[in-house]
């Protein structure tokens, strides 16, 4: 198989009618954060646990395309010592990787940030790939204030991003470009909406200096929605204010928008993604990429007890059904009420 007909293969397993992906990719202190709010130290053990009892829920394939992991969980062995990748695999899922190194201050940029990750990724991504994995994350993060972020900060990010995505490609690994525009703030969902306009804008001309195919990546983006404490807009705006965004700056040959939860609630971000695929005919699809709304539940119904696998399942098997459904704009938030 040539390298485009391997991104093509991942391509069509991922972007199917009706799934998503899991975003369980949650780096050390981020997980340890997670399981901190369930009661829940983190440990190599505690993690083996959840993740394992989350990936071998039943037909969790059904709704669910692909699951990104980190290193870690790459690595692991389920509590049946079955490699991850191949318990995946067994569910028709498509195992992938995040590949950044985390974030820190961009220098002479206060209050901007840049992602790290570049050195060494080639050789890195060579190991992944051995290990199952098929596709790949960077997530380059962007604070919204009246002057933030810079266009240096944008113009930075949007660089790295469309050079991880070259590398990834040319191995044969389908890159997901995550460009998140932060939700904390007190911005307006117009301010939002400038400042996700001007970040795609960059990141789709980085990814053309970079000769990356188009076809064979995925956009992971946040949907354009008001500031954390300035309180909430309807699905209906979110959608509105979104796709206005999206059809200006993302081009018709991406095959899929697979929007991240970026602290909205399990509820909130399903219909606002039920919104997203109600209005009308869209050049790409849209689904989800959560991390926080697929898992809450589940985490909360674990809460760190084996007991309590078939309850996590159950809450993780609801989160994905109901996101698949919101694929095509069949969800209801009566829906909710069962099981
Ligand atoms: C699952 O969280 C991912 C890893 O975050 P850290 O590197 O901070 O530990 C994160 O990249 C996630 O994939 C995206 O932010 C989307 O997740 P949400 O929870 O926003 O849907």
């Amino acid at each position: 198989m040539s390298v485009k007909q391997e991104l093509l293969a991942t391509i069509a397993d991922l972007v199917q009618p009706g799934k998503g992906i899991l975003a369980a990719d949650e780096s050390a202190p981020t997980i340890a954060k997670r399981f901190k709010a369930v009661g829940v130290e983190s440990t190599e053990a505690t993690r083996r646990e959840y993740r394992s009892i989350i990936f071998s829920t039943p037909k969790l394939g059904a709704h669910v395309s692909g699951v990104i992991l980190y290193q870690e969980t790459l690595e692991q062995l389920s509590l049946d010592d079955v490699a991850i990748p191949k318990l995946l695999a067994s569910q028709g899922i498509v195992p992938g990787i995040k590949v950044d190194q985390g974030k820190g201050p961009l220098v002479n940029a206060p209050g901007d940030e840049i992602t790290y990750g570049l050195d060494g990724l080639g050789t890195r991504l060579e190991h992944y790939k051995s290990m199952g994995a098929r596709f790949a994350k960077w997530r380059d993060v962007f604070h919204i204030s009246d002057t933030l972020p810079s266009f240096q900060a944008i113009k930075s990010n949007a660089e790295v991003l469309a050079r991880y995505a070259a590398v990834c490609q040319s191995m044969g690994i389908v890159p997901i470009v995550e460009p998140e525009v932060l939700i904390d703030g007190n911005h307006s969902i117009e301010r939002a909406a400038e400042v996700s306009e001007d970040v795609l804008l960059e990141v789709f001309k980085a990814l053309h200096r970079h000769r990356v195919d188009l076809e064979t990546m995925v956009l992971k983006p946040s949907m354009v929605t008001p500031g954390k404490e300035t309180g909430k807009a309807s699905p209906e705006q979110v959608a509105e204010a979104t796709l206005s965004v999206f059809r200006r700056v993302v081009p018709a040959a991406v095959p899929g928008i697979f929007f991240l939860s970026g602290g909205q609630t399990p509820e909130e971000s399903t219909e606002n993604l039920n919104a997203l695929n109600s209005m009308g005919y869209h050049p790409w699809e849209l689904s989800f990429s959560y991390g926080r709304a697929l898992q809450e539940p589940a985490q909360k119904a674990w809460a760190g007890m084996l007991d309590n696998a078939d309850k996590a399942q159950a809450a993780m098997k609801k989160r994905a059904r109901l996101n698949g459904l919101a694929r095509s704009g069949s969800y209801s938030p009566d829906m909710e009420r069962e099981d």
